[in-house]
């Protein structure tokens, strides 16, 4: 690979490696690891594209740290895909996406006023709309979102999650479907730690860097704080037919809790305060384990069908495996789901 360097909207400077094209032209495509690769949508729909337009170079110095560059999105994208790529490889193993060696594709400028991100099973890539104008005023690839629409490919070539529900605006529901959210947003905020970038400081929120009024989409130490999408911190038996980033919280509650427990504390500046449904303390056993258990909880236990209930039984056994039955760490998950009201 060639080495160049990239000034990207919300990551700053950052290194890039790419493909040598011509004498003076490089472009966007990384070939150590498993040519993951950046292209143009050229603000069209899926529809009317079908894999977009090379990012072209001639001095391999990308973008200018503003939207004002239609390469600088391009930065951040491809320094995500990177990133996600080298997270799942050193911290699971996991080879790619679909774990067949092959590096995540991603078009930005997807579409006109797209106020979203998608990992798209037609393409198995990414796409990343450049905002709507109004909640959403910039393009759509900051770290985090990366590593949540990327594990959406993770949780597709593995559990396979299915909503229970559909509506006729094709939002999803039930507790599958969130936990499909939930996983996307637990490996999104474990990259974003991983990858510890200075101008994007690692934290349990999700979409901190977009601009929002709320200033983040959702976050994992106390759900409910998102009154966007109205996510919850425990389940609820008798109302559970939720919207799937609404139900993702319960899950992703869990996560928070056996990681890093329960009440209040600060982490890399960020400070949080995580409640519990039943008011017990639960005491955190870190983040790299939890990664551990919930990865192979998803990737070996969890199915199509998983609910909550489920998913405290896989990671269950997850922990037993790793940790044994008899384990801090086992006991551990026991007290995060019960926590969030999901017992035996
Ligand atoms: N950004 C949304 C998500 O990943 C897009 C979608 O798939 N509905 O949840
Ligand atoms: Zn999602």
């Amino acid at each position: 690979p060639a080495t160049g360097s990239g000034a990207a909207i919300f990551a700053g400077t950052v290194p890039l490696l790419t493909t040598q094209t011509a004498q003076t032209s490089f472009t966007l495509k990384d070939p150590s690891r498993g040519n993951a690769e950046t292209r143009n949508a050229g603000r069209r729909e899926l529809s009317s594209f079908t894999t977009g337009k090379a990012f072209t170079d001639a001095d391999n110095k990308w973008g200018n740290g503003t939207s004002s560059d239609a390469a600088s999105a391009a930065v951040d994208a491809q320094y995500g895909i990177t990133s996600t790529f080298d997270y799942y490889k050193k911290t699971f193993g996991r080879n790619g996406i679909k774990n067949d060696g092959a590096g995540p594709h991603a078009l930005v400028h997807f579409g006109n006023s797209v106020g979203n991100a998608f990992w798209s099973p037609d393409c198995a890539c990414m796409l990343y709309g450049d905002g709507d104008g109004v909640t959403f005023k910039q393009p759509l690839v900051a770290l985090d979102v990366t590593g949540h629409e990327l594990t959406h490919g993770v949780v597709e070539a593995t559990a396979d999650f299915q909503p229970t529900r559909v509506d006729d605006q094709g939002n999803q529901y039930g507790e599958a479907g969130s936990l499909n959210e939930s996983i996307a947003d637990i490996f999104g905020s474990s990259m974003e730690f991983a990858t510890n970038n200075p101008a994007n400081p690692p934290n349990y929120l999700m979409g901190e860097k977009l601009g929002l009024q709320q200033t983040f989409l959702r976050r994992l130490d106390k759900p409910s704080l998102d009154k966007l999408e109205g996510t919850v911190d425990y389940w609820d038996e008798g109302s559970y037919d939720r919207e799937v980033h609404a139900g993702s919280g319960v899950s992703s509650h869990a996560f928070y809790l056996l990681a890093e427990g329960s009440g209040r504390k600060t982490i890399g500046g960020f400070s949080y305060d995580s409640p519990t449904y039943d008011g017990s303390s639960v005491t955190g056993i870190g983040r790299a384990k939890a990664e551990q258990i919930f990865y192979r909880a998803l990737s070996r236990y969890m199915v199509s069908t998983t609910d909550f209930h489920g998913a405290r039984e896989a990671t269950l056994q997850a922990a037993a495996d790793i940790y044994g039955q008899d384990s801090t760490e086992y006991t551990t998950v026991d007290q995060a789901w019960a926590a969030v009201n999901v017992t035996a």
